[in-house]
């Protein structure tokens, strides 16, 4: 869809002097048709904030927006071939179940599974880690075993694990973070020792900083550990390849990459999945129920109990279809031009307090920057960028842990994605300048 089909040139009812379509071109005069084609294809970006502003989202690690493909696939769906899945015999639910695979077919080859049945729906990256963790981990662990984590987790790939550490006696163990949120791999071998299940998040939510997996991978399975890898702020952010990165599992969430909430993935080894007990049980993973016992489906269906997220899945599918339209390699060369753009622009803001956590070096980190500006708290901060139209988080990211370590009581974060332009990053800086005069900084 182009630029010139979509409404951003028209006049808002609630903007009649037409100042925040000015302001949705203007962002745009910078850019290169194929940025201004993406901005056109978010609907919600057209539209002003209640206060009559720019909407500047810098929120996408939370949750991306959505293209109009999405969407529609959703509508389409509803609207044209709505039926449940895996046991209609008329056309209508055959053709619900096609797409419905369809869309699984599209993520295998989106992080590059050797085969489509390692894909196991979920309804984020949270649930895709608890899969591992009660159905993996129950079966494998016991006093004795270890699990490796980072201090930099979400607590998604933290709280799975202590329970199943407590549950079957193995014990929790930590790869530290430096002070840049670095991970520090000097006693990396000592640690894998005993170590069964590494879990591991790729790129940090809170800090942004991009583990080195390369390394990690290969020396977690010598020790004879396998490796569970976070990738809700990768998959949706930079080429992942699972095959290339030798991990065993991959989660993923599809509200992180442009498609919708509900639906996510798990991706595993076959002989692995395969070996593994479900995790929920009901209608749809079976193949043979008697009263007494049951035989469990192939995979992934063993892993899919009850009615799945058919819409979502779909709609996810088409999300695929638009990123990989896109091209991976180019949002992260976009994300990392733009990050790079936002530290350097950011140092002008040091003299009256502005302090940027994470990685210094912009190829180092993804397009997530956590930050504090004088003694202002986070959330008022984020207030007050929000009256100017720019949305960023503020809190503890769902790291407490890390925040705890580090002495941030709590953090406001901007992150990227492949519709953010330089403008975007100069309207937070022109609203945190704002924000350091209400508060009198220097
Ligand atoms: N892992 C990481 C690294 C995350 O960033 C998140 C969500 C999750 C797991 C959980 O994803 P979910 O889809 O299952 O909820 N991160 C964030 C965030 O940074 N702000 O809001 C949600």
């Amino acid at each position: 869809m182009s630029v010139h089909q979509q409404p951003v040139h028209r006049q808002f009812e609630s903007d009649p002097a037409g100042a925040v379509a000015e302001a949705i071109r203007g962002s745009m005069i910078d850019e290169t048709p194929k940025q201004a084609r993406i901005i056109a294809d978010f609907p919600i970006l057209a539209k002003p904030t209640s206060r009559g502003k720019r909407l500047v989202y810098l929120d996408s690690a939370a949750s991306s927006q959505k293209p109009r493909a999405v969407i529609d696939a959703l509508v389409h769906y509803y609207e044209n071939d709505n039926a449940n899945i895996h046991r209609g015999v008329y056309e209508l639910a055959a053709r619900a179940t096609d797409q419905f695979e369809a869309a699984r077919a599209k993520v295998a080859r989106f992080v590059n599974a050797a085969h489509t049945e390692e894909i196991i729906w979920t309804r984020n990256t949270t649930e895709a880690i608890n899969l591992v963790s009660f159905s993996w981990g129950l079966a494998n662990l016991g006093p004795g075993d270890a699990i490796l984590t980072t201090q930099l987790e979400h607590h998604s790939n933290l709280v799975p694990w202590q329970l199943l550490a407590a549950k079957t006696g193995a014990e929790l163990r930590f790869i530290r973070a430096d002070a840049q949120g670095v991970l520090v791999l000097d006693d990396l071998d000592t640690l894998l020792a005993g170590v069964k299940l590494v879990a591991i998040t790729y790129v940090s939510n809170t800090i942004g900083s991009i583990a080195p997996l390369e390394t990690i991978v290969p020396r977690a399975h010598a020790a004879g550990a396998v490796v569970l890898v976070d990738a809700a702020q990768s998959v949706p952010h930079m080429p992942v390849d699972v095959q290339a990165l030798d991990v065993d599992f991959l989660a993923a969430s599809g509200h992180k990459m442009c498609g919708p909430t509900g639906i996510g993935f798990l991706y595993g080894k076959r002989a692995l999945l395969d070996a593994m007990p479900p995790f929920l049980t009901g209608g749809d993973m079976i193949k043979r129920v008697s009263y007494e016992t049951t035989s469990y489906n192939e995979l992934p269906w063993k892993f899919e109990a009850g009615t799945s997220n058919i819409a979502d899945a779909i709609a996810l599918g088409a999300a695929v279809d638009y990123l990989t339209e896109i091209g991976m390699d180019w949002v992260r060369d976009h994300e990392r031009r733009l990050t790079a753009y936002a530290l350097e622009q950011l140092r002008a803001l040091e003299p009256r307090g502005l302090a940027v956590y994470g990685p210094r070096n912009a190829g180092d980190r993804a397009g997530v920057i956590s930050f504090n500006l004088g003694d202002i708290h986070a959330h008022d901060l984020a207030s007050i960028l929000d009256i100017e139209g720019v949305c960023v988080r503020a809190g503890h990211h769902c790291t407490m842990p890390l925040m705890e370590k580090m002495g941030w009581p709590a953090t406001a974060r901007a992150s990227f994605y492949l519709y953010n332009t330089e403008a975007d990053v100069d309207a937070l800086l022109e609203a945190l300048n704002k924000a350091a005069e209400i508060f009198r900084l220097a």
